[in-house]
């Protein structure tokens, strides 16, 4: 596979579910992507390492993913110089989603974190997409074709509940 230019990490493999869905919308694009596991907490060496070196490893967008006390979107953000995007997680140690998503919402001033809807990893990996068409025509228009299918598969919706 080509260079990849995502970098999808996860606190845990049990975030592995929700995280697919980041990697199946970079897939659909053809954009090439890393995807693995990077816990804050159980692998803080792992982690520091990963965010000191992913820009100069050629990657432009994180995606970053974990439940519970879900620190590892804003410790990375806190090091990388490369856009970061939270996906909060549902995880088994989560008290309803809250937890993970005020860890990962509620960044200090200076360290901003572009938090997604819980579970939200197809949405994250859009917005990674949305972050390289800026400087890459093809995947921009790729994005509107996409669009354009969000509305083609609504408008099929309206004709068949007016028909
Ligand atoms: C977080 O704790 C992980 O991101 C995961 O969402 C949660 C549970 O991890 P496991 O105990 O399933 O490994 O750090």
């Amino acid at each position: 596979m080509s260079q990849p230019k995502i970098s999808i990490i996860m606190g845990s493999d049990s975030d592995l579910p929700v995280m697919q869905q980041a990697a199946d919308v970079i897939k659909s694009f053809n954009v090439p992507f890393e995807i693995t596991i990077v816990s804050a907490h159980r692998t803080p060496k792992r982690m520091v390492e990963f965010a000191e070196n992913a820009h100069q490893r050629g990657i432009e967008v994180v995606i970053a993913g974990a439940g519970g006390a879900a620190h590892l979107p804003g410790m990375v953000a806190s090091i990388t110089p490369l856009p970061v995007i939270g996906v909060p997680i549902k995880s088994s140690n989560s008290i309803d989603g809250w937890d993970s998503v005020l860890s990962i919402l509620q960044m200090p001033g200076g360290v901003p974190v572009a938090t997604v809807a819980l579970n939200g990893a197809k949405n994250a990996g859009l917005l990674a997409l949305q972050i390289l068409s800026v400087g890459d025509k093809s995947i921009q228009q790729k994005m509107q074709t996409y669009k354009q299918e969000l509305n083609d598969a609504v408008m099929e919706k309206v004709k068949k509940l007016n028909s």
